[in-house]
């Protein structure tokens, strides 16, 4: 049956005056493809907030609409475009894994193609993914200034599924096109009119221009890019730029499928006739959507806009006006948020205690900005522009008028207490008053203040002008606009904020304790720092939890465990481990050693016989028969005790979802996109699964084993982390 003829696009043709709900915002949907005819041209509009994504809906209303135009007698030619702020983001994420329903976007895109009369696509905002595909499929394409277009699948873990890997080439050439298509990254209109892909850029109305353009063309035979091979040229006469292209990438990409599978894909364009191309992207395409990489990249898409979900404060919650800037601090991390605060144009005061720390703090950001001049990534004016923003000062008067000062001094509690009873006095009333704390009692810093509801913790990671994670510490008595405007001062700054509660290392921190406990105790009982370094990497990390601590410096995490030694439980196993390597002055990268060995001016980390030695001597102290141990316990020792934490960090309400999890793991500590952060993987391994090892881990090395109730409790249910509603 035809798609107009099915039951199930029957039903759908309803659902144009749907009233949509999302988060607190309603939307009256009007019909999500319209035509209007002007004066022989159909201007077809795609209306379907937010982004014109091509779900049935906007399919069935393109299909019907195409059609009727096609058998118009009074049309000549047919317009496409988009309302509202962008064309169309593409396929409707939201259907993905449910059941396709007819007609789908290849079938729609064929109708379009197909067309006698010519179509012209007029591209506002963005067009992206299949937005791009249909675009294509189109006889021309021309496009407001400001447009950009893209195909960003590869960062679902997917490639283009609507003949993107087809056409791209054939309009923009091979190697454009495989930058597009595994890079992932949208070009602006006056790129793509070079390539080829935009016909014309149309400076004015757009509607108007394209209607202007089809008048030109409304006579002429359709001009369908299927046909056109001759941007393919290049490519077969240059077949090596293929494995040029997969050697380039195979840092960038490892462990990923979906990057090789788009080159794979391209490659057909040249070596298979377009139909049969299609095919073959087809197939390809229905791999990749049924991979855990794609699950777990649809996932962290999801994920990471639901961060901005909090209870307690929505759109309405009023903001307080952050024009002025402090922070406190001027050490590699206080260095590190002033840059952030600069490069989002904030003008921040840089405070340091006297003129000689002031200098140093100062000097660093400098060398920083100095050295992304010299990559080419940062130009000398912007870098004057982001250093004009940055004053340095000695002393508190410079707190004063700040709207908002970042606390980023040593990491004691009695310091920063002393800090906030400090800043409570200098500050004006309003102020909102941030600890960059890491592990301390945000709650205990409020109450130093008169002003607990204006405290907050932003924690940032390290390098922090970097890292694009921030942990909103929301205290007992944080006020919804202080938070609400935390959140946003994070966005303004092109970072994620994560909103978590007060605990002991909140929550990455705190399950990173766990993950580093357990790859001492394993080097203790018998493996050796690459090998746990080597299954951490080969599973997605960037580095291991050795070469991770030589790179960050061990003397931090030894300061603070050696504030905490007289409260730290004695009957609990604790690894002296880093903190003999600390003792011999070895703090990682910095001194030229940590637990390897570093040659002067080169990062790679070697292996040390004296760590070995150490090794060996501190398993005998330890009355430890060294024994063979297998990469999959390195793995389960590792990730089970963190993803058991993350499940307690749940149940006390640590942290608001397990995405939320999810997120900080992938944006502050490198967690791979592709396993879509520590929770979610544990969902793909099996919850029952992870019980029983953990059990297992229990009975063998005791209570800090001990399963969350929650883990045992989904687990027993058959359920996931994706399951857990709060409750
Ligand atoms: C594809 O096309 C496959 C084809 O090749 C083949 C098919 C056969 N669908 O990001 P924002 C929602 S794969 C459904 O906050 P911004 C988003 O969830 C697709 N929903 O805004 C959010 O909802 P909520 C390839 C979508 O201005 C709201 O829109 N395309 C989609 O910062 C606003 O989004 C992509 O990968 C979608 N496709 O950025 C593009 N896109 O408010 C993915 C967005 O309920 N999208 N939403 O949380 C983006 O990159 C950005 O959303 C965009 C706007 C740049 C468009």
């Amino acid at each position: 049956m035809g798609p107009l003829g099915d039951p199930a696009a029957l039903f759908f043709g309803d659902i144009s005056r749907l009233t949509l709900q999302r988060h607190s915002e309603t939307f009256e949907m009007s019909e999500p493809v319209s035509t209007q005819n002007r004066d022989g041209i159909a201007v077809l509009t795609i209306d379907s907030p937010p982004v014109n994504a091509l779900g049935i809906a906007v399919r069935q209303g393109l299909f019907e609409n195409v059609h009727n135009a096609a058998a118009n007698g009074d049309v000549r030619a047919i317009v496409i475009t988009g309302a509202g702020r962008l064309f169309c983001a593409g396929a409707d994420i939201r259907e993905f894994g449910k059941p396709m329903i007819s007609p789908d976007l290849n079938e729609v895109i064929d109708s379009i193609e197909a067309s006698d009369k010519p179509v012209i696509v007029a591209i506002n905002g963005m067009a992206l993914g299949g937005g791009l595909e249909l675009s294509m499929a189109c006889h021309y394409r021309v496009a407001s200034l400001g447009a950009q277009c893209g195909q960003p699948e590869v960062k679902l873990g997917l490639i283009p599924g609507a003949g993107g890997t087809q056409r791209l080439p054939r309009l923009a050439g091979v190697a454009a096109a495989l930058d597009m298509i595994v890079g992932g990254l949208p070009i602006d209109a006056a790129r793509a009119h070079e390539l080829g892909i935009f016909d014309r850029i149309i400076d004015g109305d757009l509607v108007d221009g394209a209607i202007a353009f089809a008048n030109e063309v409304a006579g002429d035979p359709p001009r369908r890019t299927r046909d056109r091979d001759e941007k393919l040229a290049d490519g077969r006469d240059h077949p090596e730029i293929f494995v040029d292209y997969r050697k380039k990438m195979a840092r960038r990409a490892r462990g990923y499928r979906a990057p090789y599978a788009c080159v794979e894909a391209v490659e057909f364009s040249l070596t298979l006739p377009f139909d049969e191309g299609m095919k073959k992207e087809r197939e390809i395409f229905i791999e990749c959507m049924s991979s855990d990489e794609s699950k777990s990249m649809r996932h962290v898409f999801a994920a990471e806009r639901r961060v901005a979900d909090v209870p307690g404060v929505d759109k309405k919650t009023p903001q307080i006006d952050i024009a002025t800037t402090a922070v406190l601090g001027g050490g590699t991390m206080g260095g590190g948020i002033a840059m952030n605060l600069a490069n989002a144009g904030i003008p921040v005061r840089l405070v340091e205690v006297d003129e000689a720390a002031l200098g140093r703090g100062l000097d660093i950001i400098r060398g920083n900005y100095a050295s992304t001049v010299l990559k080419g990534r940062l130009a000398q004016s912007q870098m004057d522009e982001r250093m004009a923003l940055i004053t340095g000062v000695v002393g508190q008067g410079a707190l004063a008028d700040a709207d908002l000062v970042i606390e980023a001094v040593f990491e004691e509690i009695d310091l920063k207490k002393e800090v906030f009873g400090m800043l409570d006095k200098v500050c004006k009333p309003g102020a909102i008053l941030a600890t960059n704390t890491s592990t301390l009692d945000v709650n205990a810093i409020a109450a130093a203040t008169s002003r607990p509801d204006h405290v907050v913790g932003m924690h940032f990671f390290s390098p922090a002008n970097v890292m694009r994670l921030v942990e909103i510490v929301r205290g007992d008595k944080t006020s919804p606009e202080v938070l609400a405007t935390a959140m946003a001062v994070a966005k303004r700054i092109n970072k994620i904020g994560v909103v978590v509660g007060v605990c002991d290392g909140f929550v990455g921190n705190r399950m990173l304790h766990c993950y580093l406990r357990e790859a001492h105790f394993l080097v203790e009982e018998g493996a050796s720092p690459q090998q746990v370094d080597k299954v951490m990497f080969d599973f997605g990390l960037p580095m291991g939890p050795f070469a991770m601590g030589d790179l960050a410096g061990l003397d931090v995490g030894w300061r603070i465990r050696k504030g905490n030694a007289a409260t730290r439980p004695n009957d609990l196993r604790y690894s002296t481990l880093a903190d003999k390597v600390c003792e011999r002055g070895r703090f990682g990268q910095k001194t030229g050693g940590g637990f390897y060995d570093y040659e002067a001016g080169n990062r790679t980390p070697i292996p040390s016989k004296e760590i070995d030695d150490l090794i060996l001597e501190t398993s005998k102290e330890l009355n430890i028969e060294r024994r063979d141990i297998s990469d999959q316990e390195i793995l389960e020792r590792c990730f089970y005790p963190l993803i058991n934490e993350g499940a307690k960090i749940l149940e006390e309400g640590m942290a608001l979802r397990p995405g939320d999890i999810d997120i900080i793991w992938l944006n502050g500590y490198g967690f791979p996109p592709f396993r879509g952060g520590p929770m979610f993987y544990a969902d793909t391994v099996g919850l029952d699964k992870i019980l029983a090892a953990v059990r297992g881990y229990e009975a063998a090395h005791g209570d800090v084993w001990a399963p969350s109730p929650l883990l045992v409790r989904l687990a027993g249910e058959g359920k996931g982390f994706a399951d857990f509603d709060g409750s």
